[in-house]
């Protein structure tokens, strides 16, 4: 079995596939670390948005957090001590970036090719290769002109010194709030290009003492109390007012509203920080020094359209030029539909890219009709705003686990999904969206599909893990194995080379 990519999801699923005793998979990491989107960004002031406690492994509460909202240091690390203890090190090829997967007939596994042109075979595969991988370049005339230091969050420079020079920041999501309060106080002039104001929200963030933390027992059952509660609180009010009852988002903006009238006493000023559409359609950014950056004398907030990037500049639509020596894109990513950022070829030679040209779909986001043995984590609909994300890789990666006990057990070549029960249930998932807040509203999340939304699971997330909480064999067309007696298809299948 090979996995690719080892981020929070692919990690996730070789622990799972550990403690239920299965040990002959590989999985294939294009990086020289593991750790997906957490190794990647390292910007200053990264931070997760959600707690902790919730952003963790149910199965692995740790003492080690820090703070409520853990910092990328400690999620990275809390990934490799998890990889550690779980022993899946030895199980990962680094440095091997997966090209193309091939689905081969005849013996009824996928041919995997790396971009070194080395090759593996198996039986199952996964994609894990995450949505939230390619930064977005932003579609500014004379973007390549810029003579000075230009990167993006995600591959923050932490070479270009920052101290004492005018700086740009383009973009002002998650990120953006997050490394803005973190450079300020070192650049000498800050411009921040704002296109889109974010719903911004007190962070409930606190340090969580050492005497607390040294008591791991205590740490463990406290921790559990805590993401219990966290996680019906979220799931309940949050997730309803997303879902169904969007009245109940009031009070949030309400409380954003407060937050920005208590931080930012000018009016003017207020008025342009306002968002102008409900909140949840956009990541909402928690944080409790984002406005106060934006009053600092040496920060500036621009909202006149970038027209044009000079060498030494940037210029909007209202005929200003800025000089800038160096300018920070926190413009977020170029969403991976699906989550399968390889190019795969099924039986008869159907791409999957082909497939999905008018929009990712997939069966519980996990399994697609025409793709026999594949599977994916955070594939599509299966992306929650309102809680989370551990909690629905968690589930996909059960779901994936027992579709490999059962294949086991009934010594099964091959599964594909039935395209008349896909096509069923992505009618409901799509007809769900009807009743949600995004019905209404743009969601960020699919800005390029148009009448799709190819992202989010439109439900609860206890009722996704119901769902997924066994495999459905009946939802698939299968194929028994026909090996010799004593060989079994997990040995035929798995020859990884
Ligand atoms: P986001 O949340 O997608 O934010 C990207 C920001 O960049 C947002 O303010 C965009 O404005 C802005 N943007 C994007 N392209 C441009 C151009 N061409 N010109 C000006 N501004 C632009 O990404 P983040 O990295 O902050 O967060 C990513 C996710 O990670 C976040 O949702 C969490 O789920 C975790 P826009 O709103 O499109 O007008």
């Amino acid at each position: 079995m090979l996995i690719v990519g080892v981020g929070l999801s692919g990690l996730a699923l070789a622990i799972r596939l550990k403690r239920a005793r299965v040990d002959d998979f590989v999985l294939l990491e294009a990086g020289d670390e593991l750790g997906g989107t957490w190794r990647d960004n390292h910007y200053p002031g990264l931070v997760c948005d959600i707690e902790s406690c919730l952003y963790s492994y149910s199965f692995e509460p740790t003492p080690r957090w820090t703070r409520r909202f853990a910092p990328q240091r400690e999620i990275l690390e809390y990934l490799k001590v998890c990889a550690e203890k779980h022993d899946i090190q030895r199980h990962i090829r680094f440095n091997s970036r997966v090209a193309a997967a091939r689905f081969d007939e005849r013996t009824s596994t996928w041919e995997v090719m790396t971009t070194d042109h080395r090759r593996f075979r198996a039986r199952v595969l996964v994609s894990a290769c995450g949505g939230l991988v390619q930064p977005n370049t932003p579609d500014i005339p004379g973007l390549e002109r810029f003579e000075g230091p230009l990167f993006h969050t995600a591959r923050f420079r932490h070479d270009v010194p920052l101290r004492g020079k005018t700086v740009a920041v383009i973009g002002t999501g998650a990120s953006a709030a997050q490394v803005i309060p973190a450079i300020a106080p070192i650049v000498r002039k800050l411009h921040v290009f704002q296109r889109t104001p974010p719903w911004v929200l007190p962070k409930p963030d606190r340090a969580i003492p050492s005497w607390k933390r040294s008591r791991a027992r205590v740490v463990s059952l406290l921790q559990r109390a805590e993401r219990c509660a966290l996680y019906w609180r979220k799931e309940l009010f949050v997730g309803t007012g997303f879902l169904l009852v969007q009245r109940l988002l009031k009070p949030l903006e309400a409380s954003a509203r407060k937050h920005l009238e208590q931080r930012v006493p000018n009016a003017a000023l207020r008025a342009r920080l306002t968002p102008k559409y409900a909140i949840g359609c956009k990541r909402v950014v928690l944080s409790n020094d984002y406005l106060p950056a934006l009053l600092r004398t040496n920060v500036e907030l621009v909202t006149d359209r970038i027209t044009e990037i000079r060498a030494g500049s940037i210029i909007t639509d209202d005929g200003s030029e800025r000089a800038v020596d160096v300018i920070i894109a926190a413009t977020g990513f170029d969403w991976t539909d699906g989550s399968v950022s390889f190019d795969v070829t099924g039986p008869g030679g159907r791409n999957l890219r082909d497939v999905w040209r008018d929009g990712a779909e997939a069966y519980l986001g996990t399994a697609i009709a025409g793709f026999p043995n594949l599977f994916l984590l955070l594939g599509p609909n299966t992306w929650v705003g309102h809680t989370s994300m551990v909690l629905m890789i968690e589930a996909q990666a059960r779901y994936i686990q027992r579709a490999i006990e059962t294949m086991r057990a009934r010594n099964l070549a091959r599964v594909e999904v039935r395209s008349d029960v896909q096509a069923a249930y992505n009618r409901r998932v799509q007809g769900r969206f009807k009743h949600t807040l995004w019905a209404t509203e743009r969601d960020s999340w699919c800005r390029k599909k148009p009448g799709k939304n190819t992202a989010r699971w439109p439900g609860y997330t206890f009722e996704y893990r119901w769902r997924t909480r066994r495999f459905d064999a009946a939802a698939y067309d299968v194929v028994v194995d026909d090996a010799p007696a004593g060989q079994s298809w997990w040995e035929r299948g798995s020859v990884v080379g």
